[in-house]
């Protein structure tokens, strides 16, 4: 296999080049941190569940219109994306009252907000991604009003369709986390995409009966098993089989490298398609 050019390692995902000009590998790591690195472990099964879910909600949101960065899946850890210039912003919604908005404001968690809430933070790990304001953005010229617009529709939209997608399956959509790219088209428009990824490292999932939270917060808070949780939403999802494809913190490899087959048929349907979300816009 040719050695490839790595872009960026991050805290849970390495990209690097990819074959075509204007693409980008994400590779999904098994790295689990919280605290902006403080805590780190590894945990057998992460990668290949995150990129799975990842590569379907995206899948399921070009299926509504949404433009996303996702191309296909390449095999279990890995996926083909549009390369973006990231927005440096973090577009948190919540639904209900949990995590730094308890922390911050004294609400107790589990309230349900009375309209979503968007929340924009700095995307910047020296400073800890810091809370910011529509002013900041535009002081510092992180996006424009035109851009926010559009990014603050789009998380609306986001909200929407993962609320119904999730309660459907017995889910309660608590937050989440978005992060946006620009895709220069050839005459110099502009798009602006749904990038990183979308999965339980940055959602708060719980059951709606139990109220079980089954994401990334099992690790946070030494909750219980991370695997198991993310695995629930997975079958939930219908993405992996009832039994599960990590067992005993062990992966089941040759079920795994299978299920992306699922998802590029899915992919298939609109693949190399362009993204045309609405009318273009001169850069
Ligand atoms: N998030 C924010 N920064 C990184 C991540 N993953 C996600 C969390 C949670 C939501 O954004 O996973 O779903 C809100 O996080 P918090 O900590 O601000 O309450
Ligand atoms: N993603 C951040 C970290 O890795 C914050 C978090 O998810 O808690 O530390």
């Amino acid at each position: 296999m040719p050695r490839r050019k790595m872009i960026y390692d991050g805290k849970a995902k390495t990209l690097y080049k990819g074959p075509e000009p204007g693409t980008v590998i994400q590779y999904f790591k098994d790295d689990a941190t919280a605290g902006n690195g403080a805590k780190h472990d590894v945990i057998a099964g992460k990668g290949v569940l995150n990129n799975r879910i990842s590569a379907h909600l995206m899948t399921k949101l070009e299926g509504i219109g949404i433009p996303t960065h996702f191309i296909r899946s390449i095999n279990m850890r890995e996926q083909l994306v549009r390369e973006v210039e990231i927005i440096p912003l973090e577009v948190v919604v919540r639904n209900i009252a949990a995590g730094s908005l308890c922390k911050r404001l004294g609400v107790e968690e589990g309230t349900i907000l009375q309209r979503p809430l968007v929340e924009y933070y700095y995307k910047k790990d020296e400073l800890n991604d810091p809370m910011v304001s529509e002013d900041h953005i535009m002081t510092f010229g992180w996006a424009d009003p035109y851009e926010l617009e559009e990014i603050v529709a789009m998380a609306w939209r986001v909200n929407d369709y993962l609320n119904g997608l999730f309660s459907g399956i017995g889910l309660r959509l608590v937050d989440f986390k978005l992060e946006f790219g620009r895709i220069y088209g050839e005459h110099g428009e502009l798009y602006i995409v749904l990038a990183d990824e979308l999965s339980p490292d940055n959602c708060r999932l719980w059951d709606a009966k139990t109220g079980e939270k089954l994401d990334k917060d099992r690790f946070r808070f030494d909750l219980g098993d991370l695997i198991e949780g993310y695995q629930y939403i997975a079958q939930r999802l219908g993405l992996i089989p009832e039994g599960g494809i990590v067992k005993g913190g062990s992966i089941n490899e040759q079920l795994a490298e299978k299920l992306e087959l699922i998802e590029n048929e899915l992919a298939e349907k609109r693949r190399m398609r362009d993204v045309k979300p609405g009318k273009p816009r001169k850069a």
